[in-house]
């Protein structure tokens, strides 16, 4: 570098340093000597944090300023993560900010370790939320997060004796820099009560809710900086109090547990994250939780919309609000009860303005996991909603129901009451109705929901669903997860890449070059050192680098099909022990992910990947050619550490059931090669990195529609391969389980006599895709050129063009890509 910017780096470092120091003696309240990693680590925040708000402020001010339309990303889950390595690579100061922590003898590797993520979701969605806040920064939309602060995440896993155990999350014990309380915002929010009429002085009726019981929504902020700082946005996640926290008179007349009685009730609200993340819970505190948070939001955007342009019925110019799937969908009775009963428009109005701002993501068709809720329920804790909603449906159906093919079958398909089975509040119908648009996260599952789910609703609003492709923030994922790759990559396309990702197709013209591919290995290498070390220390098993690392991370489901991994394992073991000395690939499968508590089926998957794995590690026969591990307690950053580390990627999903998928695209990012079936993002995948370069395998979404008509007895394809019915077998007689010999009998039994997911019928494909794989490790040359052109065309992937297409048609408002300063 010249001169005089080597200068300015080296004045920055030193006024990093000061401050770090300075944040440390008076926010902290330490001294060097006495600083903890983790007192660094808070002061090291504090310090990055300063410049965040510097910018955050004025992102602010612009927006006020400008009378820009806001977007409102309405989400029960952010699963965001660890924030100080994004705070500070996005604020561009982390080279900075570790030759300042090094000169005072810290290493900022150790803070980044000691930071507890935020763990607020489960899975995909909500980590797509997290990273949607990332791109809406990053391109300069006026945007608000708005979720719930849990006091607890999602649970903490630890294995023993292979069996998952769930323990309480407690990221906010040492305190969270990131956040600024804001008591001065304070939202009451109300449950149960009656309702009654009264006359307006136009004469019209008006209905007034009175709540029975009401808490207060406390807002917490949490600044989001996009890429290069030039634009920060809010997260605002709201906690539950109550009124009145403490019944004094109770208290003092010896009712001490008495006295707190409303203040543990109110709380409850926020007090922990729901684990299932397919079977809805169905219970009063979800509804509690889902109304609480989606009422607090529009309470204060109606609230800033007015106090920045005085009326209510310009909202739809000025807000969008996306409903990430129906978990805030009450949100669109909320508005209606807002704009309807508290400002007194008229219904059909209140209505088109409602439409005109909501809109509506799905995120699963999994019929169990469409939410819907009894009609008591709703009607005892939301008794004005319960009306709103039912009136909404009338004047639906009336409109419909002068159709020629209004049939009763179809009248009862598109209602949103639905009767089959006590009757029940279909959020998914009610989403639909209140939205403008209604988007699938890939083109699959986008064309799937017109044929499926939404069938009847998508035929009286034909266009109303559009596809919205899933992406992944770059910062995050390719940076900070692997800067090594980044480094070697901006070599080649410049040091834009971050600003706009297609530059990486640049790239694909060295997929043949001989050191490029040594450089691009050597990386990978490296990652995976990095990796073994970690496994050695979590879990105590001793990786070979060398060996073919092959990934299955994610929660575990049946229809993510871990279980067809583990059977292919299996095989292979089997196998190995037959030959020991043919020439075999070294591989290491590695697994993890978390069961929700209640679903017994993934909990004994866990287990069966333990036992598996306990036998394979510590057979000698194998001379260490195969390895399973299951690593515990998957997360944000346990992901961040495997990815880059990875050689294949399993997204193995029975074809039409994963809505779309981000962490293959995580892996195709970072070069692994995927084998997969057809299904969500993986087919774009394939368009895009090229057939070639993917191992595509197993029946389509077509098929397995077809199969699944013809019955799911798994007898058939079993009888048929004999390397299945051998592994199914071992696994059956308790070769994994010699202490618990039936252990596995009744999983195995399911998929022989009722597999549901096609397990069996894809495993002989699966198998030979698994070969196709070990061929193309076998020609290095081969295989590192297909790794790289993975990364060459993933730039499509981004969810700054995810979040470009929702802005552009959508959302209507204008997106600004970052650049260089
Ligand atoms: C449902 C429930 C039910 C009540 C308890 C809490 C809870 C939490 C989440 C859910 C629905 C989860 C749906 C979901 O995560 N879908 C995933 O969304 C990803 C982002 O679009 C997508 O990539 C995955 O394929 C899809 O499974």
């Amino acid at each position: 570098a010249p001169a005089a910017e080597t200068q300015a780096i080296g004045e920055d470092v030193a006024a990093i340093r000061d401050l770090i120091l300075a944040k440390l003696k008076y926010s902290v309240g330490k001294s060097v000597t006495a600083a903890s990693p983790h007192d660094w680590f808070v002061a090291t925040a504090l310090s990055v944090r300063d410049k965040v708000v510097e910018s955050w402020l004025s992102s602010i001010e612009s927006s006020k300023r400008t009378g820009r339309k806001r977007v409102y990303y309405l989400s029960l889950e952010f699963l965001i993560g660890r924030l100080l390595i994004d705070a500070l690579t996005n604020m561009e100061m982390i080279d900075e900010t570790r030759a300042a922590l090094a000169e005072l003898g810290v290493d900022l590797e150790t803070l980044r370790e000691v930071e507890d993520d935020a763990a607020l979701g489960n899975g995909g969605l909500g980590r797509l939320a997290a990273c949607f806040m990332e791109s809406m920064a990053t391109l300069s939309i006026a945007a608000y997060g708005y979720g719930i602060r849990y006091d607890h995440g999602l649970f903490r896993q630890r294995i023993k004796n292979g069996r998952q155990l769930e323990y309480p999350e407690d990221w906010l014990s040492f305190g969270n820099p990131w956040e600024f309380q804001r008591p001065e915002i304070v939202c009451p929010i109300g449950f149960g009560g009656h309702i009654d009429t009264e006359t307006r002085p136009d004469g019209e009726l008006r209905q007034v809710w009175h709540p029975g019981e009401t808490v207060e929504a406390l807002a917490y902020d949490t600044p989001i900086p996009g890429w290069r700082g030039a634009h920060i946005n809010t997260l605002r996640l709201w906690s539950a109090r109550a009124v009145d926290p403490l019944r004094l008179d109770q208290f003092n007349s010896g009712d001490h547990i008495g006295a707190l009685m409303d203040r543990v009730r109110a709380e409850s609200i926020s007090k922990v994250l729901y684990p299932g993340d397919t079977t809805p819970a169905g219970q009063e505190l979800r509804l509690r939780q889902e109304f609480f948070f989606a009422s607090a939001s529009l309470q204060d955007l109606v609230r800033r919309h007015i106090s920045l342009y005085g009326d209510v019925r310009t909202l739809a110019d000025k807000a969008a609000i996306q409903l990430n799937d129906t978990h805030p969908a009450i949100a669109i009775a909320e508005l209606m009860h807002i704009l309807v009963d508290l400002h007194d428009i008229p219904w059909d109005e209140a209505w088109a303005i409602t439409q005109a701002t909501f809109s509506y993501t799905n995120h699963t068709l999994l019929p169990e996991a469409l939410e819907t809720w009894p009609v008591p329920l709703m009607e005892r804790l939301l008794p004005r909603h319960m009306q709103i909603i039912y009136l909404i449906n009338a004047l639906h159906l009336a409109k419909v129901s002068g159709e020629p093919d209004a049939t009763g079958h179809r009248l009862a398909a598109l209602s949103l009451i639905d009767e089959s089975h006590g009757r029940r509040v279909r959020m998914g119908h009610l989403a639909f109705l209140g939205s403008h648009k209604v988007n699938g996260v890939s083109q699959l599952h986008s064309d799937l929901m017109k044929t499926t789910v939404f069938h009847d609703l998508e035929s009286i609003a034909p266009g109303k669903i559009t596809n919205k492709t899933n992406g992944i923030t770059f910062r995050r994922w390719l940076k900070e997860a692997n800067p090594a790759l980044t480094s070697l990559l901006m070599e080649v396309v410049g040091d834009n890449l971050l600003d706009n990702a297609m530059v990486l197709e640049k790239v694909a013209a060295l997929a043949d070059d001989s050191s490029f591919q040594e450089r691009y290995a050597a990386i990978r290498r490296a990652n995976k050192m990095t990796l073994a070390r970690l496994v050695q220390q979590r879990i105590g098993v001793k990786l070979n680098p060398d060996a073919l690392f092959d990934v299955h991370i994610k929660r575990i489901h049946e229809y993510k099909r871990q279980v067809l991994n583990i059977l292919e394992a299996v095989a292979i073991y089997e196998e190995i022990r037959a030959q020991p000395f043919r020439d075999w690939i070294p591989r290491v499968k590695i697994f993890a992910g978390k069961a929700a508590a209640s679903y017994t089926t993934a909990k004994l998957i866990i287990q069966l990947a333990n036992d598996v794995g306990k036998v394979i590690n510590s057979d000698p026969a194998l001379r260490g050619l195969l390895k399973v591990v299951f690593l515990p307690n998957y997360n944000v950053s346990l992901a961040e550490r495997i990815i880059p580390a990875a050689d294949l990627s399993e997204q193995i999903s029975t074809a039409g059931m994963e809505a779309s998928g981000t962490g293959n695209m995580k892996f195709a990012l970072n070069g692994a090669l995927t084998i997969g079936t057809l299904d969500g993002a993986n087919v774009e995948i394939m368009e895009h990195v090229g057939s070639p370069n993917i191992f595509i395998f197993g029946l389509t979404a077509d098929e397995v529609e077809a199969k699944r008509s013809q019955g799911i007895n798994g007898q058939d394809a079993i009888a048929r391969s004999p390397k299945l019915s051998e592994a199914l077998e071992s696994i059956a007689s308790g070769v994994f389980s010699p202490d618990e010999p039936h252990r596995y009998r009744g999983l195995v039994d399911a998929l022989t006599y009722h597999d549901f997911f096609l397990v069996t019928a894809d495993f002989d494909a699966y198998y030979n895709a698994q070969r196709a794989v070990f061929r193309r490790w076998r020609d290095k040359p081969a295989w590192w050129r297909s790794a790289i052109l993975n990364t060459a065309h993933m730039g499509w992937f981004s969810s700054d063009r995810t979040i470009a297409e929702y802005a552009e048609e959508i959302w209507n408002v204008p997106v600004t890509p970052p650049g260089r300063k």
